[in-house]
C-alpha cells in the first residue's frame, strides 16, 4: 500500500532522497533528517501502516523483524556498544504521542551525550 500523500511513501519510492542505512522487501532504514543524537535513524515499513495504533496481530512478524534489525543497525551507524554504550528505540504514535509523520516509524538514537532530546 502506497499513501502519495505520505513523506514516507515518497522516501520508499525513491521521489525523495534519503541517507539509506538499510533495505529488504519489507523494510527500510535512512537517517532522520533532524537528529536529536549523534547516531538517529528510523526504520520504517515498506507497507504505509500510518502508526502503532494500527497495527494487529498480523503485523507482528514485521513488527519483531524490525525490532530484530535495530541493535545491528545501531551497531553498523556507530552506537558504542552495550551497556556502556546502548541506545535508545521511540515510536510516537498519534499527536499526544508527539507523532508527526503519520508512517510507523521506529527511532533508533544513540551516541555519546549529551542529546539535543533527552
Ligand atoms: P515523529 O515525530 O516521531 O513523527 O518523527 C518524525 C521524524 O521524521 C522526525 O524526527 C523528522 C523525520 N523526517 C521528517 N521528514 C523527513 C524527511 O523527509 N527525511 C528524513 N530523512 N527524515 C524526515
Amino acid at each position: 500500500m502506497h499513501d502519495a500523500n505520505c513523506v514516507f511513501c515518497k522516501i520508499i519510492a525513491g521521489e525523495i532522497p534519503c541517507k539509506k542505512v538499510y533495505e529488504d522487501d519489507e523494510i527500510l532504514a535512512f537517517h532522520d533528517i533532524a537528529p536529536w543524537a549523534p547516531v538517529h535513524f528510523l526504520l520504517i515499513p515498506k507497507r504505509h501502516i500510518p502508526s502503532m495504533a494500527q497495527v494487529t496481530e498480523a503485523d507482528a512478524g514485521l513488527l519483531g523483524r524490525i525490532m530484530a534489525l535495530a541493535p545491528q543497525l545501531a551497531a553498523q551507524e556507530g552506537c558504542n556498544p552495550y551497556p556502556q554504550g546502548g541506545f535508545r528505540i521511540v515510536v510516537n504514535t498519534g499527536a499526544e504521542g508527539g507523532q508527526e509523520v503519520h508512517h510507523l516509524h521506529v527511532h533508533v538514537m544513540g551516541g555519546p551525550r549529551p542529546w539535543a532530546k533527552g
